[in-house]
């Protein structure tokens, strides 16, 4: 069967990575920012490089390799409001990718997220986590598609392609919504430029995440997004086009040198259509 997931990952490419990248703070360097939601107070305590993921990375050859757990170079704390959504390897890199990413907190409630349990779990839970094969884009997961939805999911949809999506663009018909296990991870991969226009947006449920952008032309540059739970994330154009974007396994799933674990993570994902 012509699976979504094969429909719209397309492009998974090999690349290595340097994690030897520099978080520091948003005041100073502006190397980990969080924009008008997700930032809220000072964060200090980045005192210079962050040296958390010192190996490399075969983006698709197999496993994530080099990666120790170990995370140095971190030796502050958060001191006050919420931690940043995004850091970067260089202030370049967060400047190109800034205008074309957005990450909005505490997109739906509590109750809103259980809404969206009840109407997808029954369905979800017929089928099996597909850990199979090592080359596929995503490990341990299991997927469905949805074009109705009931009364509170509905409103949630439309307010997410009011705020993701130009007025008028023509959406992909229906959303896709992806179920990771605990142990499930996505590979870094551009969705299809045939299937998918400029835009995915997509609502996390049950989990923190953390999704790391890489770019295409070089992997040195990257950007990863802290993605909380109940948050909508939205990236476009060049965020989109010229950078892979994975979602991290729990053992390598840290932000800022913070350590954010991953549970069954479930996400709700509207994407608009080629022009
Ligand atoms: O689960 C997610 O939020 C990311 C999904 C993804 O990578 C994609 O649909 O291309």
């Amino acid at each position: 069967m012509f699976r979504v997931v094969f429909r719209v990952l397309g492009a998974l490419k090999p690349h290595r990575i340097s994690y030897k990248g520099v978080c520091e703070t948003h005041n100073k360097r502006g190397l980990c920012e969080g924009g008008e939601e997700g930032f809220t107070g000072e964060h200090e305590g980045f005192t210079g490089e962050h040296e958390g993921f010192t190996g490399e990375h075969e983006g698709f050859t197999g496993e994530h390799e080099g990666f120790t757990g170990e995370h140095e170079g971190f030796t502050g704390e958060h001191r006050v409001g919420k931690p940043s959504w995004m850091c970067g390897s260089s202030a370049a890199v967060l400047s190109t990718v800034r205008p074309n990413v957005q990450v909005l907190q505490n997109f739906i409630s509590e109750e809103e997220e259980a809404d969206f349990l009840q109407e997808l779990d029954p369905g979800l839970k017929r089928k099996r986590y597909e850990f199979d094969h090592w080359d596929d884009a995503i490990h341990g997961f299991r997927e469905t598609e949805r074009l109705q939805w009931g009364g509170t999911c509905g409103r949630v949809v439309e307010r997410l392609q009011v705020a993701a999506f130009p007025e008028g663009s023509p959406l992909l018909g229906p959303v896709h919504v992806l179920d990771l296990d605990k142990a499930g991870f996505i590979k870094p991969h551009v969705d299809s430029v045939k299937f998918c226009g400029s835009t995915i947006a997509g609502l996390c449920l049950l989990s923190d995440s953390v999704m790391r952008l890489v770019s295409v032309e070089n992997s040195a540059d990257w950007v990863c997004l802290l993605l909380q739970r109940h948050s909508l994330y939205i990236l476009r154009n060049e965020a989109r086009f010229k950078f892979t974007h994975e979602i991290l396994k729990d053992e390598e799933s840290f932000f800022s040198g913070r350590r954010i674990p991953r549970q069954r993570r479930i996400s709700v994902i509207c994407r608009n259509l080629p022009l």
